[in-house]
């Protein structure tokens, strides 16, 4: 089991544990795919290793990170058109979740199928728990389908805010491909309909894709990867025209945008050598930005960056063997200025077979039962598989990633509190064995 940069200490807390309980509240498949399993022999913690890191960071002071450890995948879709490119947003009520459904079905690189050059339309899932997304009803969001949808988008990609109690779903594309294909449009919820789709426009929003949003405020922030650049964007409902708002962040490609107190966050991939993945900072509604530096030690594709409780995740989607790419992670407890050693959360792939795990974003539910860190993502293999398949939406929840918790204060200064974590453990185990 690898152990987490010493920066967050090592100890699984009761803070853990608590967590873990309440992540029963998510669906849960009984798959047992491969990557569940291996996370899970993560979690098999032993009392005499538990002992040896409290000893070691009663000396180094006070506990504050545990390892990664994963609930089992709960699969959203399950069928054989490839969805795609997750959203999740919460409007005060209900969550929504939003995908691309290929207008046909295939499996990438079977029969000439290729999953960037399909037609794609918006569906969504709303329900008040997060558990209940993946039972909810599926809806095409009609607008955006073939008859509807904007004539030269080619449209994958959908990014989901909320805005005066309005719900936007914006679209776009990748960026390769001709330019008359890569621009910016959106969807508005409003009043129990649908808009048809409009398109957003100025500066570089005429060529691009790849478009992340989050809302800040008043408005909606925007990261759009315009041709070869990280662009920033606000939307505030007023008014299509937004290029007077276009920040250049840098010449970095994919970026994604996150918002942390009074802080916008923003990752991309430099395109320097390694594709590292690169974080940055504005404390003026996204008037400037400063770099700080790669995370951890990510690299290669699809980055996204999202807040809980105050901490910092990065996802990305790393290629792996030779046509696979898995998920990994790292976080921040200090607003990005250190991280985390980046830690697997998929395989992208079982034996010699390889998938793409990829386009993850992540999502916090700050309180109630099902508090937590989740994780959404496009997975190349079906519900319990183990071969390259259509695109499925699965989602995961992430338990026990960073503990800032007055409870593992307490496991620190008492020693009792090793028996008890190591006792919560055991029952966390046999749960994990029943699942
Ligand atoms: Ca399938
Ligand atoms: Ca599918």
């Amino acid at each position: 089991m690898r152990r987490p940069a010493n920066v967050f200490g090592g100890l699984v807390t009761c803070a853990n544990a608590k967590a873990m309980d309440l992540g029963d509240a998510v669906h849960v498949n009984s798959g047992g795919r491969r990557r569940d399993e291996r996370n899970f022999t993560a979690a098999r913690f032993r009392r005499p290793l538990a002992v040896a890191v409290l000893l070691l960071t009663f000396a180094g002071g006070l506990p504050v990170r545990a390892d990664i450890f994963l609930r089992p995948t709960t699969y959203i879709t399950d069928n054989t058109n490839y969805e795609r490119n997750a959203s999740l947003v919460h409007d005060g009520a209900d969550y929504w979740l939003f995908y691309m459904k290929a207008d046909t079905g295939g499996v990438r690189g079977v029969a000439g199928y290729d999953p960037d050059s399909t037609r794609y339309t918006v569906y969504y899932r709303k329900s008040n728990t997060m558990a209940g997304l993946a039972g909810a009803p599926e809806t095409e969001l009609t607008e955006s389908n073939a008859t509807n949808g904007p004539p030269t988008l080619n449209q994958r990609n959908v990014s989901a805010a909320v805005l005066d109690g309005k719900t936007y779903a914006f679209v776009d594309s990748g960026v390769s491909g001709a330019s008359g294909t890569k621009k910016l449009y959106y969807y508005k919820h409003d009043a129990g309909s649908w808009s048809n789709y409009e398109q957003l426009t100025g500066g570089s929003l005429s060529y691009g894709g790849h478009v992340n949003v989050c809302t800040a405020g008043d408005h909606i922030a925007i990261a759009w990867n315009g041709g070869e650049t990280s662009d920033f964007f606000t939307f505030d409902g007023s008014t299509n025209d937004i290029g007077s708002t276009q920040v250049d962040i840098d010449g970095g490609i994919m970026p994604k945008i996150a918002k942390l107190g009074s802080d916008l966050y923003a990752v991309n991939i430099g395109k320097g050598g390694g594709w590292p993945i690169q974080l940055w900072k504005s404390d003026d509604d996204g008037q400037t930005w400063t770099g700080l530096g790669q995370v951890s030690d990510l690299a290669g594709w699809d980055p996204c960056i999202f807040a809980h409780q105050g901490e910092l995740y990065v996802v990305n989607a790393p290629g792996v063997g030779s046509d696979g790419q898995k998920l990994v992670m790292a976080c921040s407890l200090d607003g990005g200025a250190t991280w985390s050693a980046s830690e697997d959360l998929s395989t992208g792939g079982a034996g010699t077979e390889e998938w793409w795990d990829y386009w993850p974003i992540g999502f916090s539910v700050p309180a109630g039962p099902e508090f937590g860190v989740y994780a959404l993502s496009t997975t190349e293999t079906d519900e319990g598989g183990s071969v390259l398949s259509d695109g499925e939406i699965a989602l995961m929840q992430i338990a026990g990633a960073v503990v800032p918790e007055p409870a593992a204060a307490v496991v620190w200064l008492l020693g009792a509190g090793v028996v008890f974590c190591c006792a919560a453990m055991r029952r966390q185990k046999k749960t994990f064995d029943k699942t």
